[in-house]
């Protein structure tokens, strides 16, 4: 391979669909032999801090949501100023990216417009290094296959249901391929759909934005309690072969004012979210609880990591929003100890690695993360298994927005043969 061909000759981004029929922007980029795309996701959920989404405003189109104007910062602003570089050096380019656009949060040209390119590019590199993306990313590092969180059960602002949490994920973990724990996800999903229509009508198996199930539960407990059965009616083992997980996504339902939680059509106070957390790990096999605090509440962080951190996971979403200067902040004040991974939280793709490096370098496990509003494109696997992050969260086991990172990962499985490893039982070894 030729110098040359690694030149980027041609940048063009359009405005597509998302999972949730909103506009979206994509980015195609030619280097002299290869060609990289990649679609940009989208969250509801979103941490106050995140990287900034550029949306026109205009009411006559998409309610205000298109990306006019992120898809031409694209391709007026920053696809003419890489044009002749090398793809390779994806951190220049992503330094250039990021000055072009001269804010903290990316809110002049759009974190959209930004990751589009950076990830863009770094499929066409990869492509024209003629290796796949998790290869590429891996450097001389082994591949890792992720556990995958699934989200089965949907509430909070992905649901129209009363349930406070917003995921409630099945974690196969006790498998030793991905290709087991995946239909194991699957079957559990089937066995919760079976359930939840016995007891609350076919009305109940209607599915939320992540393609779980948005049954009328309004109880936390009781939504944990018909995963849990869905498992053992699956024919698994709770605790061994699948353990669970939530978001608690705590900002969605903390009231600033009082400072206090609604949950379950109560307001509580932090002391007894916490306790509520505590109670439900003693009663379900709960491994992982993300955002189980509003996302300043450092302190909190730190009082449920000391109490329950040796056990579970702890993990930061909205509190890091994949940033270096929140995660070192957490990582100061004992705050969690994973870090949840969103490419567009931040906006490239070397921040990303930076923050994942830091994190790592803390101990802190790692969950590769889709969003709520997603789309075919399937980056995040190869980024999952490139990165080792050895977890991957991206939804249930349905709609094809979800399924085609799950299902890349089966491909990734094959390929790898038999140096493939499935990184679920050690986490289960690591959290018993
Ligand atoms: C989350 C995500 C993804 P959203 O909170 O972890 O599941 O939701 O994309 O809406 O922020
Ligand atoms: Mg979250």
């Amino acid at each position: 391979m030729t110098r040359s061909e690694f030149r980027i000759e041609k940048i063009l981004s359009r405005e597509v669909l998302d999972s949730r029929a909103n506009p979206t922007v994509q980015v195609d980029l030619y280097t002299a032999s290869g060609f990289g795309r990649f679609s940009v996701p989208s969250g509801k959920s979103k941490g106050r801090l995140e990287a900034i989404e550029l949306r026109d405003g205009d009411r006559q189109r998409y309610t205000g949501l298109g990306v006019q104007k992120a898809v031409e910062n694209v391709n007026s602003i920053l696809g003419p100023k890489i044009l002749g570089m090398d793809s390779r050096e994806q951190e220049k380019i992503d330094e250039i990216l990021i000055n072009l656009d001269g804010t903290d949060n990316k809110a002049r040209l759009g974190a959209n417009a930004i990751l589009g390119v950076s990830i863009a590019l770094a499929r066409a590199s990869a492509d024209t290094a003629k290796s796949p993306l998790y290869r590429a990313l891996a450097g001389g590092r082994k591949p890792i296959l992720p556990l995958p969180l699934m989200n089965i059960l949907n509430g909070g602002q992905h649901a129209g249901n009363d349930l406070s949490f917003q995921e409630f994920m099945v974690m196969p973990a006790g498998f030793r391929t991905l290709k087991d724990a995946l239909r194991c996800g699957a079957e559990v999903y089937h066995a919760l759909r079976v359930r939840l229509e016995a007891k609350y009508g076919k009305s109940a198996t209607n599915v939320g934005d992540e393609g779980g199930f948005a049954p009328p539960i309004s109880s936390v407990e009781e939504a944990l309690g018909q995963i849990n059965d869905a498992v053992e009616e699956a024919g698994y083992s709770p605790g061994q072969n699948v353990i669970l997980g939530i978001d608690a996504a705590a900002d969605s339902f903390y009231n600033d004012k009082d400072r206090t939680y609604a949950v379950d059509g109560r307001e509580i106070d932090p002391d007894e979210l916490l306790e509520l957390y505590i109670s439900l790990q003693e009663k379900f096999p709960l491994k992982s609880i993300e955002d189980p605090f509003h996302d300043e509440d450092f302190e909190n962080f730190s009082r449920i990591t000391k109490k329950l951190g040796a056990k579970l996971q702890i993990v930061g979403d909205d509190l890091f929003v994949t940033n270096i200067k929140r995660v070192a902040q957490g990582i100061r004040a004992k705050a969690a100890n994973a870090l949840l991974v969103k490419i567009n939280q931040i906006g490239t793709l070397t921040e990303t690695i930076e923050a994942v490096e830091m994190a790592r370098k803390a101990d802190y496990g790692l969950v590769l993360s889709h969003r709520s509003g997603e789309t075919e494109d399937n980056s995040i696997a190869d980024i999952s298994v490139g990165l080792a992050t050895g977890q991957i969260k991206a939804g249930a086991p349905a709609r094809g927005e979800r399924t085609s990172k799950y299902n890349r990962l089966l491909l990734i499985e094959e390929e790898l043969g038999s140096s493939a490893r499935f990184y679920g039982p050690e986490f289960l070894k690591s959290h018993n």
